[in-house]
């Protein structure tokens, strides 16, 4: 990948002056999931917009951190709690990434299934019911386990199931495309499924259905093996089930193009406003691109907003 080495160069920023403060581009990583590429979009177009040179790079969530670290990217709109706390709070100890704001945003990510299976297995949503019913979930490739369909994303998936005694056996998707390709496909033909998912996502809008309820979340399920159901074994236990979603920024940041950090810190979104987005290009087939461009004509005043007074130019 390229490297763009502004945190090389010598901030030029001076008070009082407005944006762009510094002409190196702001390198913004993209992952491989549709509601981060959407914001990203946005949050560069902004940018943009307030005269600064903006370069993407696309990165998978786990191998950014040391990138970001190092001023080699510097913007990620989305980290969530689930797929992303653990490092994410590696990198703010460390002190070359910050905590750019939190979205208004409640998410979740964890074990899914559509409604239709509820009735193959009676006492879902607890996830005790997954005991006795996992063979309704077997496919060629796992026989006689389950099957779960996970993400590319870190998730600690296998641990939960050694540490639960599941009888499931997982099957990870390649990326992003493949895990909306394959799971459209099975809900499309009512099949039995059950997979990783995510929410503000296009399912929920899509078919009804619900996540499985793990053991609830407590920091010392991932810290402290005689913690929970299972005393040998880190992970028996869910995500969070309220998790927070955040933005975060190399740490040079605010003193490079301090307009563009405070800008991010208040760009926000809801549930129902992601939601609505990634259904977009994911459901109805819009691209990125387009999907971001509407939402920036539609939603001028509010984007505007965003931009502290002081960083605006005169022809907003
Ligand atoms: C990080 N993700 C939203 C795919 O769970």
């Amino acid at each position: 990948m390229l490297m763009v080495g502004s945190a090389l160069l010598p901030s030029s920023a001076l008070p009082g002056s407005g944006p762009p403060e510094s002409p190196a581009p702001i390198a913004i990583v993209t992952n491989d999931w549709t509601s981060q590429n959407i914001l990203s979009r946005i949050a560069g177009r902004i940018f943009q917009s307030m005269g600064y040179n903006i370069a993407y790079f696309r990165h998978t969530d786990e191998g950014q951190w040391g990138l970001m670290l190092r001023g080699h990217l510097h913007v990620q709109v989305e980290v969530w709690e689930g797929t992303n706390a653990k490092l994410f709070a590696r990198m703010l100890k460390q002190g070359g990434v910050i905590d750019a704001g939190t979205y208004t945003a409640i998410t979740r990510e964890d074990w899914w299934y559509p409604d239709y299976v509820e009735g193959l297995c009676p006492g879902l949503p607890d996830w005790r019911a997954l005991e006795t019913c996992y063979p309704v979930f077997a496919t060629d490739l796992t026989r006689p386990l389950g099957q779960y369909i996970g993400g590319p994303w870190d998730q600690r998936d296998r641990a939960r199931i050694s540490a639960l005694g599941l009888k499931f056996k997982m099957v990870k998707v390649q990326g992003g495309s493949d895990w909306n390709q394959t799971v459209s496909e099975v809900l499309k033909k009512h099949q039995p499924i059950i997979f990783f998912n995510w929410t503000p996502n296009w399912v929920e809008a899509e078919v009804p259905g619900k996540f499985v309820e793990f053991p609830g979340y407590e920091k010392d399920c991932e810290t402290r093996p005689e913690w929970g159901v299972n005393p040998d074994f880190l992970f028996d236990c869910g995500n969070p089930r309220r998790g927070w979603l955040k933005k975060a920024a190399w740490a040079g940041m605010p003193e490079q193009w301090p307009c563009a950090f405070q800008t991010l810190k208040r760009m926000d979104f809801g549930n129902a406003e992601i939601s609505r987005l990634v259904h977009e290009v994911d459901i109805q087939g819009i691209s990125v691109e387009k999907t971001a461009s509407r939402w920036l004509d539609a939603n001028k005043k509010l984007w505007q907003s965003w931009i502290p007074p002081r960083c605006r130019t005169e022809n907003d």
